[in-house]
């Protein structure tokens, strides 16, 4: 970290965890605290910025303040968001290397919002004119679009990702933009059928039904007009058009109920209650009515080049329609994001020319709720690999610096559960290759297998069980110790939910549909394209995409933000301390403190260095002629500083202790008085 001037000068509490003095969990808490009351909601450590959410809006986004933090030395000004943002933008414009933000926290801590700010910021800052305003609007604009139909409310978070989003903005040599693409990951799907208690369905659904006019819904002919966002991302009307009219197709595939109607061989068998809502279904999206009701009557299995027919009961015939919900509304997800890239890709003249990328990554967070299921496991997998990473990439930096500058430290180690993790997700892909065999029992059986086998060599590293399954825990549980806490896995559902089986039949009745997006999004229907393999599993498709998701960070310089949740009311001006010291904890911010510290906690290159002091000393000042480095050991030696506080660096100077910096900025201080002072007399002595 370097020497900062506005951090010591006029501000509230300290900007800079590094410099706090002295350094506990309660001062550390103690100044968040203080810095939040005062609406200052971003504090560095070192380079990287944690914020609080505020739950309000704040006039610190305004273009003033775009204008103040441009271009302007990241320590320089008050702590914000605005100055990761220019710092990052500026060394991938005029250093030429990759940046990416990582953004992490738990649900609501403001990883979206932070996320807009950062790539609205580096709009405002980055080339004019026509073309690259149409690009920066388009990459705006797909936020709104990928929100509708990706976010939802839930217990946390009024606006709550339930996908993952990785976001490659793609910029020439002058640093303009050309265009992006995007990576989703795993749409929390099953809230198309289902959302816990006091949560919502995808905001879509409330938007199409609040945003269309009365004649709108009766014949769903379309209300695009007020969905400006997908206008300007590049969709044309009859794409706005299907898009809605698959979104009403679900809502009504969700009215549909069935009843039980006994055979006389005494079986039941399915029938559809009401048929209204399925033909208004079928209207919309072209389907015959007799071929969908009969895929919701009957399952076709074929074996041994035979095809049987079996009737459905009630149960399966309502497990037959949430798949076909599910499938329908997460197919449309990822072709929604797929049709944007389209619209923002690069062009190809463009993308022959060298060009640099910022990448933006902003997942769903950490969730612990009261009854954790697969989508849980999914997202808190994901943030556990986000916090190895953080971990190591903050460590590996902080280490290859000292390399770089030639000075002597220990080195730190790591210990994550996510090899734990890695071999459950390994456990259940495998366990659902074998159908038929597998339940949520067998799964968990396994799973207590492998993980014991892990647990038993990672114990000769740490001390804490990781994994656990035993009679303490309610019947069919497992329990994982995440870096952010305890979760308790329900493993009811994990098979199913990882198979995402959709019954062959349905996916034809899709494809024989007069709707062309329809039938695009179901081609394993294609009956000339029977022996297509089944899709991987979700936590197959998963797995391999967060690798790859990593090896793409790995080639890139990091940018932290770290998010903190202030309370869990959704409230401003409410700081629960018992909530906010669990994140600092479990972020591992003390230990960033540490780390920062444990070595050199300041360093500063030697030019500004000398610049900054050199009035304290008579060889120094006014002018130094010479090696800057010199002229510091000059001023050091001068001022008497103990040789065992800093350390010379090839570039750079390193201060181990903060108080060191604490005294130099003292006797500067009083420098800079004594000079005031005496100009006021010579002054005086004038008049
Ligand atoms: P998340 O992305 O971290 O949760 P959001 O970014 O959606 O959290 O933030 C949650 C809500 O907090 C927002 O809808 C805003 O109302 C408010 N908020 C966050 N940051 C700010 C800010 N800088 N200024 C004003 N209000 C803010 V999740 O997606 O649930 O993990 O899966
Ligand atoms: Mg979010």
């Amino acid at each position: 970290m370097e020497v900062k001037t506005s951090l010591l000068d006029n501000m509230i509490g300290v900007g800079d965890m590094v410099l706090l003095e002295p350094l506990s969990e309660d001062s550390f808490l103690e100044n968040l605290k203080n810095r939040f009351d005062h609406n200052e909601i971003y504090t560095y450590i070192g380079s990287v910025v944690i914020s609080m959410n505020p739950y309000r809006s704040l006039p610190i986004y305004t273009p003033d303040k775009v204008e103040e933090y441009r271009n302007r030395n990241f320590y320089e000004l008050s702590p914000h968001i605005y100055a990761l943002a220019d710092e990052a933008y500026r060394s991938l414009r005029d250093q030429d290397k990759d940046q990416c933000i990582l953004i992490t926290g738990e649900s609501g801590a403001g990883k979206t919002e932070a996320s807009k700010l950062v790539m609205s910021y580096v709009a405002a800052v980055c080339g004019k004119g026509q073309e690259v305003n149409k690009v920066k609007e388009q990459l705006l604009q797909s936020n709104p679009v990928l929100e509708a139909f990706g976010n939802a409310k839930t217990v946390r978070n009024d606006n709550s990702s339930r996908f993952g989003k990785y976001m490659d903005i793609e910029f020439d040599f002058k640093g303009d933009p050309l265009g992006g693409v995007i990576s989703n990951y795993l749409l929390e799907k099953s809230r198309v059928v289902k959302q816990p208690r006091g949560e919502r369905n995808f905001h879509i659904f409330y938007q199409l039904l609040s945003g269309a006019s009365d004649d709108t819904l009766s014949n769903i002919s379309i209300s695009i007009f007020k969905m400006n966002a997908m206008q300007i991302v590049g969709f044309m009307e009859d794409e706005v058009q299907s898009v809605l009219e698959l979104v009403a197709a679900v809502l009504k595939l969700g009215n549909i109920e069935f009843k039980p109607e006994s055979r006389c061989n005494g079986t039941d068998e399915s029938r559809i209650k009401d048929k209204n809502d399925l033909k208004e279904m079928c209207e919309l999206l072209g389907i015959e009515q007799s071929v969908l009701e009969r895929a919701f009557s009957y399952r076709t299995v074929e074996a041994k080049m035979e095809k049987v027919s079996t009737t459905l009961n009630v149960a399966q015939a309502y497990y037959a329609r949430d798949a076909l919900a599910k499938n329908l509304y997460s197919r449309l997800f990822s072709w929604l994001v797929t049709r944007i890239n389209e619209s923002i890709k690069v062009s190809n003249a463009q993308a022959k020319t060298r060009h640099k990328v910022m990448g933006v990554l902003d997942i769903y967070g950490f969730e612990i709720f009261e009854d954790n299921s697969f989508e849980q496991f999914i997202i808190n997998y994901c943030n556990e690999k986000l916090q190895q990473i953080f971990i190591e990439l903050t460590l590996r930096e902080e280490q290859e610096e000292y390399v770089r500058e030639k000075i002597a430290i220990t080195r730190w180690f790591y210990i994550s559960v996510f090899n734990m993790l890695y071999a459950c997700t390994y456990t259940i892909s495998h366990e659902c290759l074998r159908p038929g065999t597998v339940t949520d029992e067998t799964f968990l059986d396994k799973l207590n297998t492998v993980c014991a086998e892990h647990q038993h060599f990672e114990s000769r590293l740490s001390k804490n069980s990781k994994f656990l399954t035993d009679h303490s825990l309610p019947h069919s549980c497992f329990r994982i110790q995440h870096y952010a806490g305890k979760v308790l896995y329900r493993v009811e559902g994990f098979v199913d939910k990882n198979n995402d089986l959709l019954y062959r039949d349905l996916s034809q009745a899709m494809y024989k549909a007069n709707h062309s997006l329809i039938k695009q999004l179901f081609p394993e229907g294609n009956p000339a394209k029977v022996n297509l393999k089944r899709p991987p599993t979700a936590g197959f498709q998963f797995r391999a995409s967060v690798g790859t998701l990593m090896r793409n960070l790995q080639t890139k310089n990091p940018n932290y933000i770290r998010c903190i949740k202030p309370n869990d009311k959704k409230a401003s001006h409410i700081f629960t301390e018992s909530l906010v010291r669990h994140q600092v904890r479990y972020l591992g911010l003390m230990e960033n403190v540490r780390v920062r510290r444990a070595g050199y906690a300041f360093r500063q290159a030697y030019e500004p260095c000398l610049e900054r002091y050199k009035m304290l000393c008579k060889r120094t000042w006014p002018h130094w002629r010479g090696p800057a480095r010199e002229g510091v050991e000059v001023l050091m030696a001068d001022l008497q500083v103990p040789a065992e506080e800093f350390s010379y660096g090839r570039s750079k100077i390193f201060i181990r202790n903060p108080r060191t910096l604490f005294f130099l900025e003292e006797r500067r201080r009083q420098c800079l008085q004594d000079l005031a002072t005496l100009i006021q007399k010579i002054y005086r002595g004038w008049k």
